[in-house]
């Protein structure tokens, strides 16, 4: 099969104007506007109100190509004129005549094209505007869904978070997004390879033999019944071994020494390739082929009965795993800002930050197979939602077949992937359909049942058997039965944040797998100077309230300040310590529910990234500087982690001037282990006082068992000053020596400690910096004046001591270090 890019000599206009204008394509209108100086970047200060406007416009693309480009048609049985990604309410021409009206852009659409390719054609597409369309729609069926989001939309298949979410603006972009083919097809084409393998013995990798079946679509083009095809196809092994080559579909193939694939932190990535090619039979010409990179494993959701409730793990080779991670949100809300090595970079710091798992969110769009290539090799988990959330749908037939093809053309897309860790059929709609929120009452109850728990596990059955399919996110398995119980399935825990809890609310639960739970902050103040001029850089500003998509949460953030840090006193104080709250809130839930490993399996923090630059609770900015949760990310997420669960004023306070009998002041050590091996360590902990001397100090040595979590030791510290005294903790590896985890705890907030001034010094050495401390300073932060250092550690705690950190991106010039202290 030939296949011709049709991505030059692109035009644009704006339909109620003469004029057009050059194009990009594949790209956005507001990508095209921008280009041509009709639109000014919509993510400074209110621009997005302008942009919004030029929205309810329609717009027109169109591209002239000549018949050299494809050559003549006679040499093709069929020619396929195909759209990937078309966004979304669009109307296509071929030399006028109209090819098809469409409107879901998360399907690929194509069209037989061979008759009307002449000598020279034009094509043409209209988008149509989505705003308008989905107020239309809205006056015919009001369709409710979350307010962040422009009302309407569940009506159009189109990414929701483009609509407006409460991180996201409302930008409805449209546009010939991801590319634009002509699929020159002789004779036959392959229109799906799905590769199925089975282990004989998954958990005895000596023995374990992995069989390959593989099928495929072959979609025959010529009326000639002689004429035949034979689709064959080859493994390499990941270190290039050609292990079998041109073998018939038919035949399965076994794979001995298999090299399985693993998450990351449990083993390698290694990633085969399968081959299918498709051959005529009389001149022995391939006429297609499809190239599959897969990972060998096995990869379930264990639900089993225990005496909790039902567990619900992750089991990867036999081996049940707790997941690290965070949920994805779309990069941008310009997609062609979107690319491969953006997306690379934002992976490889998940990995980098020992995560094992990422959440693709339902409100966005499914993502590239780049993304799922990255997973692969870098060994993240995905929890795929399937494009549903935060709203109700009507299930008329018309609706039903569009999202039928939308999924099946995904499932197929996504399945061979090794990263792929299940199928989940929509985000918090079972939670709020049940509640009978958004309006879900009698039919629209009933159609959300019909869709997530009859036809969507009715297709994935079939398309994807191995996968295993969950029907929402928070669920205990559907029905409306108490979707976010603690005890079974799923849980979106907001009560810390949303419900205003202190940070040790998470202690009082034990959910089986936490999928969603966060908190927010600002991003750095270079973000903030993006789309700020000097005056709007105070967070309650016009445009710093344009920046903040969540209606009460600068009341929260200040509310969490206010409980835990001195007063701010610039924008850079505040940013400073809403990311350390958001930092110190999610490391409260992390390690309480590594502790509880077993229990629970699984903590998956809201949100991974931002769209565009905002104040949300991303651990990653949209330009990709790392907040101080990402730092803490990389520490609590450690496969061997020390942990202390302190108690003190947080957890029995709220005022200073509550009345007290007996304040506890205890600290309970637990040590995590999320590797494959048994490990011999020595926890250690001291009792120290502001200046960090050590009043006590203490260690236990212990073996942690593989997948374990063990509790160390507890310790009353009846006669301490809360105000004065801390206890630091680290774990260390008996062989080596390596400190592999530590930290520091207070019993009072941070406010009401009584620092001593740390006198931070630093000093640069190549591609490495030392921080000097004279006496405890607690949340270091370093930092260059474009905050475009990426570092080994930032946001840690000194005891008085120094610690040499990596530099691993920016340029270490004009440094400044700062900690909690503050002078006066
Ligand atoms: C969750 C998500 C999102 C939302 C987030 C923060 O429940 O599913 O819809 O952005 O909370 O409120």
């Amino acid at each position: 099969m030939t296949k011709l890019l049709l991505h030059d000599n692109w035009k644009f206009r704006r339909t109620d104007e003469s004029k057009f204008y050059d194009a990009t394509v594949p790209g956005s209108v507001f990508q095209n506007l921008i280009d041509n100086g009709l639109m000014e970047d919509p993510y400074y200060r209110d621009n997005e109100d302008k942009a919004r406007e030029l929205m309810k416009y329609d717009y027109e693309y169109v591209t002239d190509f000549t018949s050299d480009i494809y050559g003549s048609s006679e040499n093709f049985s069929q020619i396929f004129l195909r759209f990937v990604m078309i966004d979304t309410v669009a109307d296509i021409y071929l030399n006028d005549a109209l090819l098809g009206n469409v409107m879901n852009m998360h399907r690929t659409y194509e069209f037989p094209v061979k008759e009307l390719l002449k000598e020279k054609n034009t094509l043409k597409v209209v988008f149509h505007s989505p705003v308008n369309y989905i107020k239309e729609q809205f006056k015919k069926d009001p369709l409710l869904g979350t307010e962040d989001c422009t009302r309407g939309f569940p009506h159009l298949r189109k990414a929701h978070y483009m609509f407006g979410w409460d991180w996201g603006p409302r930008l409805a972009d449209c546009g010939l997004q991801r590319g634009v083919y002509l699929d020159c097809v002789e004779k036959a084409r392959l229109s799906d390879v799905y590769i199925r393998q089975y282990h004989s013995a998954v958990d005895n990798p000596l023995n374990n033999i992995v069989t390959l079946k593989l099928s495929a679509c072959e979609e025959i083009f010529t009326g000639n019944t002689e004429e035949k095809s034979t689709i064959k196809y080859t493994v390499t092994a990941p270190d290039g071994t050609i292990l079998v080559k041109d073998i018939p579909l038919s035949e399965s193939y076994d794979i001995t020494s298999p090299l399985l694939w693993w998450p990351n932190g449990y083993g390698e990535q290694p990633l085969y390739t399968v081959e299918v090619t498709l051959s005529d039979d009389s001149t022995g010409k391939v006429l297609d082929s499809v190239t599959k990179r897969i990972g060998l494993r096995t990869m379930e959701i264990s639900t089993d009965k225990d005496q909790y409730g039902s567990e619900f793990a992750h089991k990867v080779n036999g081996v049940k795993i707790f997941a690290m991670g965070a949920d994805y949100i779309p990069q941008d809300n310009i997609l062609s800002r979107v690319n491969k090595e953006r997306t690379r970079t934002l992976l490889k710091h998940c990995a980098d930050s020992h995560f094992n798992c990422i959440r693709v969110w339902g409100g966005g769009y499914y993502p590239e197979d780049d993304f799922f290539d990255i997973c692969d090799e870098l060994g993240l988990v995905v929890w795929q939602d399937l494009m549903f959330a935060c709203a109700v749908y009507r299930l008329t037939e018309e609706f039903e077949n569009n999202i039928t093809e939308e999924i099946i053309q995904n499932v197929k897309r996504i399945r061979n992937h090794a990263s792929l860790g299940l199928w989940c059929g929509n985000n918090e709609m079972e939670l709020f359909v049940g509640q009978e929120h958004w309006g879900a009452k009698n039919t629209l109850k009933s159609d959300y049942v019909k869709m997530y728990e009859y036809l969507f596990p009715k297709l994935l059955k079939d398309l994807d058997p191995e996968t295993f399919y969950w029907c929402a996110s928070p669920s205990s398995g559907g029905g409306f039965d108490d979707p976010n119980d603690e005890n079974r399935g799923d849980a979106h825990y907001w009560e810390v944040w949303h419900g205003n809890q202190p940070f040790t609310a998470y202690r009082q639960f034990h959910f089986r797998y936490l999928s969603e739970f966060g908190f927010q902050s600002f991003p750095s103040l270079k973000t903030i100077e993006t789309f700020t001029k000097p005056k709007d850089r105070n967070i309650f500003s016009y445009v710093m309230e344009k920046h903040q998509r969540n209606n009460a949460a600068n009341g929260k953030i200040m509310n969490y300040m206010s409980q835990t840090y001195l007063y701010p006193e610039s924008i850079g104080d505040v940013v400073y310590y809403s990311q350390l709250l958001q930092a110190e809130a999610i490391k409260y839930g992390v390690e309480h529910f590594r502790r509880n490993r077993g229990r629970c399996m699984g903590t998956v923090y809201w949100q991974l990234n931002d769209c565009w630059p905002v104040a949300s609770w991303a651990s990653i900015d949209y330009y990709g500087r790392w907040k101080a949760l990402q730092y803490y990310a990389k520490r609590f997420f450690a496969p061997l982690l020390i942990s202390c669960e302190e108690r003190g004023f947080l957890d029995q306070c709220v005022s200073v001037n509550d009345e007290i009998d007996e304040l506890v002041k205890s600290i309970k050590l637990y040590v995590s282990n999320e590797t494959m091996e048994d490990r011999d360590v020595i926890a250690i902990w001291q009792l120290r006082d502001n200046t960090s001397k050590i009043i006590r100090n203490e260690s236990a040595l212990l073996t942690v068992e593989a997948l374990k979590s063990e509790f160390v030791c507890e310790k009353n510290f009846e006669d301490i000053d809360i105000h004065k005294n801390y206890v630091s903790y680290a774990l260390m590896d008996n062989d080596t020596e390596e400190i592999l985890s530590e930290g520091t705890v207070l019993f009072c907030p941070p406010k009401h400690f009584e620092f001593v001034d740390p006198e931070l010094t630093f000093e640069v050495n190549g591609d490495e910096i030392t921080v000097n401390s004279a006496s405890y300073a607690k949340s270091v932060e370093i930092m260059n004046d474009n905050d475009d250092l990426l570092l080994s550690d930032n946001y840690f705690d000194l005891n008085g001591e120094s610690k040499t950190v990596k530099i691993l991106g920016g340029k270490a010039e004009n440094i400044k270090v700062r900690s909690v202290y503050r002078k006066f």
